[in-house]
């Protein structure tokens, strides 16, 4: 069946084939949400598994997001004609000071292969920046990244910008990287720590459920 041979050559990042099998799905007149949701979707979950097991590493699963992003290009005017809503909205950073941005990556290709509309805010990116994006864009969640224990202190700035800003009850924070922690998370009043993307896209699917079912 085509949606599973989407799903297995995204798994072995085959961006063209991807590409072609997409197209060839969309002319046998699948639905973009049926494709992306039973193929492309489901191939990134199966790598977002492996990897969160070690049974895959950081090329492969940038490889599998690449064929992802390629099948994906071709689904986006399709899914909006759908009317096709995204399960929520992040907006998502490498804080400020820190310019490591690889892990932040991947969790957005987490997050977007669950179907969550993310905002790609950078890295070096300011507690402001961060608090004034969501309000602009809405976003359910502002996710933020670090890989220095130098900057991870930034996630707390985070946090009281958004008390200040008046919204900490509108927005769940996340928050990882290398050197964050649990036990960090608590002290500096964050929503969700989580070790690995995998994880990560998880639990922002959960918040953005638990919110639009409240
Ligand atoms: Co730098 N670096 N680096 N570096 N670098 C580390 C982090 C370091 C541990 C290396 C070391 O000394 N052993 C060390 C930090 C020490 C510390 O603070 N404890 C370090 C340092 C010191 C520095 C500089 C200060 C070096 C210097 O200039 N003297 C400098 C800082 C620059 C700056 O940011 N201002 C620097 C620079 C760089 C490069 C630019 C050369 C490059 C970054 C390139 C880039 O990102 N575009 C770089 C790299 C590549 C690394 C290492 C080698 C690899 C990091 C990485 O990408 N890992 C790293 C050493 C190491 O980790 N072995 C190191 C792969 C990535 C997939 O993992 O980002 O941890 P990670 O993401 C994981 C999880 O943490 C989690 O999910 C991902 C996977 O599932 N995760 C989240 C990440 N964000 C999340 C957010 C979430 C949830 C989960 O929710 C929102």
């Amino acid at each position: 069946m085509i949606l599973e041979e989407i799903s297995q050559k995204l798994q072995m990042g085959r961006a063209k084939e991807v590409k072609a099998l997409v197209q060839q799905a969309i002319d046998e007149g699948l639905s973009a949400q049926e494709i992306l949701e039973k193929g492309l979707v489901d191939g990134m979950n199966i790598i977002g598994e492996k990897f969160r097991n070690n049974e895959v590493f950081v090329p492969e699963v940038l490889i599998a997001a690449r064929a992802m992003n390629q099948g994906a290009l071709l689904l986006k005017p399709l899914l909006a004609a759908e009317g096709v809503k995204a399960h929520g909205k992040v907006c998502i950073g490498t804080v400020q000071g820190d310019l490591h941005d690889i892990g932040k990556n991947l969790v957005k290709m987490m997050m977007e292969g669950k179907g969550l509309e993310v905002i790609d805010l950078g890295s070096d990116v300011a507690p402001e920046t961060f608090v004034e994006t969501a309000i602009r864009e809405k976003c359910q969640i502002i996710a933020c990244s670090a890989l220095l224990t130098t900057t991870m202190g930034v996630m707390g700035e985070v946090v009281k910008a958004a008390e200040n800003a008046g919204i900490r009850d509108q927005v769940k924070i996340m928050i990882g990287g290398a050197p964050v922690t649990e036990e960090f998370c608590r002290k500096i009043g964050a929503d969700a720590y989580t070790p690995d993307a995998a994880s990560a896209a998880n639990r922002a699917m959960e918040f953005c459920q638990a919110l639009s079912a409240s």
